[in-house]
């Protein structure tokens, strides 16, 4: 299983947007579409309430001698918050290194994911194989008025799985849970995972694709996503012993209509993939 850089570009991209380098050294007032009154007043979890699961890789990473506890806690992560952060991983690297070594952590990812769902390791191989990986580098400036914007609108990912590393240490990416958004503080040197909608596809909903979104600081602030999805052809479909009495909770889809699909809804929460859904 390895990462194909294919350039999915055609099936659609992010809002293009100013530069914000020069937005945060003028003066200017902030432009009407980056306020947000609600980033405001929205329900934020208080700070102690919860901590991001951490897993810690080492204890995966050798086939024949896994944690199955640290499995287990792989898998609640992934069915009860989407979101996880993975210890240690040190980044000193160029940005090809980096995509190629986050590329493997993610096929082991796969492979780990299989063996908590119970679903047969080949057929997760089979929908990865040629799976396509691309990376966003997202600049947050400085705000003197960060209370009244939104770095990056609610959604979810509408790929399988991201890997997001915080360059540095400022905190702003917030998760929604019970209704509250909670604020994600790294460890340092870990990587947080989140499950995306084509996983939650394919798992019939066990794995949840989280809504997220990023605050503004009055310190600037650099994130790395490392987006994974199948190749454009595959369809999504529940893998084979994840659908019980309920049957499929999704439409089927190739990943290349999702991607439209998705773009066409421009970030807009969970909006896509809840046009999936066959029972509301
Ligand atoms: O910068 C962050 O913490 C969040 C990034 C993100 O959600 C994205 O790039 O889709």
């Amino acid at each position: 299983m390895g990462s194909k850089s294919t350039n999915p570009l055609e099936l659609g991209r992010s809002l293009p947007v100013p530069n914000v380098q020069e937005l945060a050294q003028s003066d200017d007032q902030i432009p009407e579409r980056y306020y947000r009154p609600e980033a405001d007043v929205d329900p934020v979890a208080s700070i102690d309430e919860d901590e991001l699961p951490v897993i810690d890789l080492m204890k995966l990473l050798n086939p024949e001698l896994i944690d199955k506890d640290e499995l287990f806690r792989l898998g609640s992560a992934c069915r009860e918050w989407g979101f996880f952060q993975c210890v240690p991983f040190h980044y000193r690297d160029t940005l090809d290194t980096y995509t190629l070594k986050i590329g493997k952590v993610v096929d082991c990812l796969y492979g780990l994911m299989a063996e908590d769902l119970g679903v047969d390791l080949q057929d997760m191989l089979n929908i990865f194989r040629d799976q396509i990986q691309s990376v966003r580098i997202n600049y947050y400036p400085p705000c003197k008025q960060a209370n009244k914007v939104l770095g990056l609108s609610p959604h979810s990912d509408g790929i399988a799985l991201t890997v997001l590393l915080q360059a540095n240490d400022v905190h702003a990416l917030q998760i929604k849970k019970n209704d509250k958004w909670l604020l994600v503080k790294p460890k340092p040197s870990a990587l947080i995972i989140n499950i995306g909608d084509m996983m939650e596809i394919m798992t019939n909903g066990k794995y949840k694709s989280i809504e997220h979104r990023a605050i503004i600081n009055i310190e600037e602030r650099l994130s790395i996503a490392t987006f994974h999805l199948p190749s454009i052809d595959v369809l999504l479909r529940p893998f084979p012993g994840l659908v019980n009495s309920n049957g499929e909770l999704y439409k089927t889809i190739s990943a290349k209509e999702y991607t439209r699909e998705y773009f066409a809804g421009k970030l807009n929460g969970k909006n896509a993939l809840e046009s999936m859904k066959l029972r509301k």
